[in-house]
C-alpha cells in the first residue's frame, strides 16, 4: 500500500487529497487532513478522480476519423497528418485560417499551462480563442484597464472581514471561483460566529445564499443599477473613505457625474429590490470595519459585466477595502505568473474581422467564433485546433457553432474523449491526465486568499509509447512553427530541454520565496527539490498590502474612470430606459451542481447517480401556474436562435419572472463515445444563447438576463 499526496486540480479550490494505492489500482481517495490549504476537505468530485483514471471512454492514443469510424494510429501518423494538414491550410490561406479553441482545463493543468502560450504563438493566427471569454473575461479586462494586468484579480481577504457581499456567485457550490476556498460552508459559519454579516445577490436562494444572513433576489442582469446606486450613494453622502489606494487612484471627481440620476429610488424597481432595503445594504456596507463586495459568474457573463466589475473594483476602493486585510487584496505567488505573463497581458491590439469584437491578452472573444468561421473572406477559419474544450456544448449557439465545425478542412483535438465537439475532429490526439501527471497549480495560485505552494508528483507512470500534453504541444510546435532555421533548432532545443519540472524550479528559484529570489521564506528560500520535501505544501502566510508597488500601469497609479468605461456609460443608460418597459418573458439563468463540472464530468458513475434528476428547468409557481405548466412536466423553451424541449422543475427556490437551466448538457450526439454521459443525457442550454449578444466592451458571452419563451409541450416526451 502507498499513500500519495496530491493537489485536486478539478476545480479552483485546490484540494489536498491523500490518494492510498496497491499495486497499481485505487484504494480511496481522502482529504488529506494536513494539507497547509484545505485541511482535510474534499468534494464530491474528488472521489471521480478514480473514474477519470479508470474510464474505458478515455482515450489513450491517437485516433483517426474514418469512413468506417475511429481507428488507432501511431503518433508518428497523428502528428504527420496534423503537420501536413496545417501547413498546406496556412500556405494556402494564410495563418490567420488556422483557429485555436483552448478550454478551461488548460488553466489547471500543468503542461498545458507551461507550453501552450508558446505554441499557439508558434501557429502565428490572430483567430485565438478560449474558455475565459465565456466566464471571466469582463473581470480580466477592466483590470487591464485599472490595474495594467489582466490577471491581477483583486481576491476576497475572507477570513478577516466584516461585512461579505457577495453577487453573482456560489460558492457553497463552485467551491470558490477567484477566491479559492475550499470548505467556504465552514468558514462562514466561523466568520457568522465573530459577527461577519453575510449578503447574498442572486436571483436564485442558492446554497451560498441559504447560509447567508440575508438573500436579496435581483432581476437578471440588472446589478449594473444597483452598483451605480451603490457608488451614488457613496459619493452623495460623502461615504468615502480615505486610504493609501484612494490617494493613488485618479479621476474620482469624474465618477460624480458617471453616477449621476442613479438613486436607490430609481433602480429599485427595475433590480427587483426596494429602496429602504438598498439603502441598508449600502449603510451596513459602509459601517462595518472591514467589508468586501464580490462578484462572480452572474455579474460576468451579463450585458454590462465589465461595468459591473468596474463598479465592484471601484466600491472596494472607495470605501477604503482595497489592498487591507479584511477587504480584497493581492496574491504574491511562489511562482509569479504575473510578472511572466507581463508583455502578454496587453488588451485591444487587435480586432476581429467580422463583428469587430477586441482582442485581450492576445485571444478573441470566442462568442465570434462562429461568425469567423462561416463568414467567407480572407483569414476565414480553415482549420481548427481544440485544446481541452468542449465549445459545442459551453459556448453561445451551439447549432451555428456546429455548422462551423462541420465546414472545417481540417480539425485537431488534443482530448481525452470523443465528446460533443472533439467528434467532428479528423484526429484526436490524447494526453496523460489526472492521476498521471505532474501538478503544480501556476493559475490558481494567483486567486487563493493565502500565498500557497503544492507540488504533486505523478500517482501513476504512463506507458512508454503515450505523451505528456507537454511532448504533444513540443513536437506540434516543431513541426509548424515558421522562421530562421537556425533560431528555431535553438528555440527548440532549449524547449525541449527546459522540462516541465525545470521550468517549476526556475520560477521557485526567483520567485519571491525562492532561493535565489525575495528568500521571503525561512530557511533560505525555496526550489523545487525544497517544496516536493513538504508533501502537504506550503504556507507563506496571509496576502500582504502591496500597492502601488505591484501595480502594472505605467505610472503605478489607478485610473477610476477607464475610456472604456466611459464608452459604455451610455448604453447602460439606453438599458435602464429598456427596461422600464420590459415584457413579460422569462429571463434565463444558469446552475452549477456539485457534481458536474462544465461539459466533462458526467461521464464518472460516481457523479451520475442522480444523473437523470439535474438537468431541469427551474420556474417560480406563478410563473407556472400562470401557463399551465405543472411539475414534471415537459415544456418547451424557445428563444430566437433555438429550442429545446426540457422538464419543469417548480420550486420558490427562484425567483417570479426567471427560468434556471444548467449547463454542461445534451450528450445525446449518437458519435459520442461517452458511455455514461449518454445515458443521462440531458439537454444543451446554449442552443437558446444568441451569439450576437455580447458584453460590449470585451466581447464576452451572455448567458444570464436571456428573454426566453416557455410553454407546456403538446405530448409527454418519452
Ligand atoms: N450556458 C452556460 N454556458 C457556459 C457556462 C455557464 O455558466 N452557462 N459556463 C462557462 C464557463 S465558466 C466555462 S469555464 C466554460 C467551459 O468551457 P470548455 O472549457 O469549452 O468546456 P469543458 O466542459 O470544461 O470541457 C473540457 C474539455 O477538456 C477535456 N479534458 C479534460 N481533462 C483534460 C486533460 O487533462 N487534458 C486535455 N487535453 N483535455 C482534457 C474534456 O474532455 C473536455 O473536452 O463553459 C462555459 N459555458
Ligand atoms: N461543482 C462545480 N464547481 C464548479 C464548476 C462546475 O461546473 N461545477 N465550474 C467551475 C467554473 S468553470 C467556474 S467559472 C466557477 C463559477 O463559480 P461561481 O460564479 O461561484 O458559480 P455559478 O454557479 O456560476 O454562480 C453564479 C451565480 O450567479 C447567479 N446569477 C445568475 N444571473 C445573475 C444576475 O444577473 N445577477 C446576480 N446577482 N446573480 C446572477 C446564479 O443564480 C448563480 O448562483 O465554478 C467552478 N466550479
Ligand atoms: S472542491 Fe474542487 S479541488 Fe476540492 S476536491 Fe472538489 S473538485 Fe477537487
Ligand atoms: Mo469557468
Amino acid at each position: 500500500m502507498e499513500k500519495h499526496y496530491r493537489t485536486c486540480h478539478l476545480c479552483e479550490a485546490m484540494c489536498g487529497l491523500e490518494i492510498t494505492t496497491n499495486q497499481g489500482l485505487i484504494e480511496n481517495i481522502k482529504g488529506d487532513k494536513n494539507d497547509v490549504h484545505s485541511k482535510g476537505y474534499l468534494c464530491p468530485k474528488a472521489v471521480a478522480l478514480q473514474d477519470i483514471h479508470e474510464d474505458p471512454n478515455r482515450l489513450k492514443y491517437p485516433v483517426k476519423r474514418t469512413e468506417e469510424g475511429w481507428q488507432q494510429i501511431s503518433w508518428e501518423e497523428a502528428f504527420d497528418l496534423v503537420e501536413e494538414n496545417i501547413k498546406r491550410i496556412r500556405k494556402n490561406h494564410g495563418g490567420d485560417a488556422v483557429g485555436v479553441y483552448t478550454g478551461n482545463p488548460t488553466t489547471h493543468n500543468t503542461g498545458t499551462i507551461l507550453y501552450l502560450y508558446d505554441f499557439i504563438n508558434s501557429i502565428g493566427t490572430k483567430n485565438s480563442y478560449a474558455s475565459h471569454s465565456l466566464d471571466q473575461l469582463p473581470q480580466m479586462f477592466v483590470a487591464g484597464e485599472m490595474f495594467g494586468h489582466q490577471a491581477m484579480f483583486p481576491v476576497p481577504d475572507i477570513e478577516n472581514t466584516d461585512f461579505f457581499l457577495v453577487l453573482g456567485a456560489n460558492p457553497l457550490v463552485s467551491n470558490g471561483s477567484i477566491m479559492s476556498t475550499p470548505n467556504i460552508g465552514a468558514k462562514f459559519k466561523a466568520l457568522q460566529q465573530r459577527g461577519t454579516k453575510i449578503v447574498v445577490i442572486d436571483p436564485r436562494r442558492t446554497r451560498t445564499a441559504q447560509a447567508a444572513d440575508i438573500h436579496h433576489f435581483i432581476k437578471p442582469g440588472t446589478d449594473v443599477f444597483l452598483l451605480l446606486a451603490f457608488v451614488h450613494e457613496l459619493l452623495m453622502h460623502n461615504w468615502v473613505k480615505d486610504s493609501h489606494v484612494l490617494e493613488i487612484s485618479d479621476n474620482i471627481v469624474g465618477l460624480k457625474e458617471l453616477v449621476q440620476g442613479f438613486t436607490p429610488e430609481e433602480v429599485s424597481q427595475i433590480v427587483g429590490i426596494t429602496a429602504e432595503e438598498i439603502k441598508a445594504l449600502i449603510q451596513d456596507f459602509v459601517k462595518a470595519p472591514k467589508a468586501i463586495i464580490y462578484g462572480r459568474m452572474g455579474v460576468s457573463t451579463v450585458k454590462f459585466g465589465g461595468v459591473c466589475h468596474w463598479l465592484i473594483n471601484t466600491i472596494n476602493i472607495l470605501t477604503g477595502n482595497m489592498d487591507v486585510p479584511g477587504g480584497v487584496m493581492f496574491t504574491l505567488p511562489a511562482i509569479d505568473l504575473l510578472k511572466a505573463l507581463k508583455k502578454e497581458a496587453k488588451q485591444l491590439r487587435w480586432r476581429s474581422r467580422v463583428k469587430q469584437l477586441p482582442e485581450t491578452g492576445g485571444a478573441l472573444p470566442t462568442v465570434t467564433m462562429a461568425d469567423e468561421m462561416l463568414t467567407p473572406g480572407d483569414d476565414q477559419i480553415k482549420a481548427m485546433i481544440t485544446v481541452a474544450g468542449n465549445p459545442l456544448l459551453s459556448a453561445p449557439n451551439s447549432n451555428e457553432l456546429k455548422k462551423g465545425f462541420e465546414q472545417l478542412d481540417f480539425y485537431v483535438a488534443i482530448d481525452i474523449y470523443i465528446n460533443e465537439t472533439t467528434r467532428h475532429a479528423n484526429v484526436i490526439l490524447p494526453p496523460a491526465a489526472a492521476l498521471e501527471v505532474i501538478h503544480y497549480d501556476f493559475a490558481l495560485s494567483i486567486v487563493s486568499p493565502r500565498n500557497i505552494a503544492n507540488f504533486s508528483p505523478a500517482v501513476f507512470p504512463i506507458a512508454k509509447d503515450r505523451k505528456y500534453d507537454w511532448e504533444i504541444l513540443i513536437e506540434l510546435q516543431k513541426r509548424i512553427e515558421q522562421g530562421n532555421i537556425l533560431s528555431l533548432k535553438l528555440k527548440h532545443a532549449l524547449l525541449g530541454w527546459l522540462t516541465a519540472e525545470r521550468r517549476i524550479d526556475l520560477g521557485l528559484k526567483i520567485g519571491p520565496y525562492g532561493i535565489w529570489g525575495g528568500r521571503l521564506f525561512k530557511g533560505g528560500g525555496i526550489s523545487l527539490k525544497r517544496l516536493k520535501k513538504q508533501v502537504h505544501g506550503i504556507d507563506f502566510g496571509a496576502m500582504q498590502s502591496c500597492l502601488p508597488k505591484r501595480l502594472f500601469t505605467k505610472n503605478k497609479r489607478i485610473n477610476l474612470i477607464p475610456l472604456e468605461i466611459i464608452k459604455e456609460l451610455p448604453k447602460v443608460l439606453q438599458a435602464l430606459e429598456e427596461k422600464r418597459n420590459d415584457q413579460e418573458e422569462l429571463l434565463l439563468i444558469g446552475r452549477r451542481h456539485l457534481r458536474s463540472n462544465n461539459s466533462w464530468m458526467h461521464n464518472y458513475p460516481r457523479l451520475m447517480k442522480d444523473g437523470d434528476k439535474r438537468c431541469t428547468a427551474m420556474l417560480h409557481s406563478e410563473e407556472a401556474q400562470k401557463r399551465g405548466i405543472a411539475n414534471g412536466d415537459w415544456m418547451e423553451v424557445s428563444t430566437n436562435v433555438g429550442q429545446i424541449k426540457i422538464k419543469a422543475e417548480i420550486t420558490d427556490e427562484v425567483m417570479p419572472g426567471v427560468l434556471c437551466i444548467p449547463h454542461g448538457w445534451g450528450h445525446h450526439d449518437k458519435h459520442v463515445h461517452l458511455d455514461v454521459a449518454s445515458k443521462h443525457a440531458g439537454v444543451n442550454v446554449n442552443e437558446l444563447i444568441d451569439h450576437s449578444i455580447y458584453e460590449e466592451m470585451s466581447g464576452n458571452a451572455v448567458f444570464s438576463g436571456i428573454p426566453v419563451k416557455v410553454k407546456v409541450f403538446a405530448e409527454t416526451a418519452s
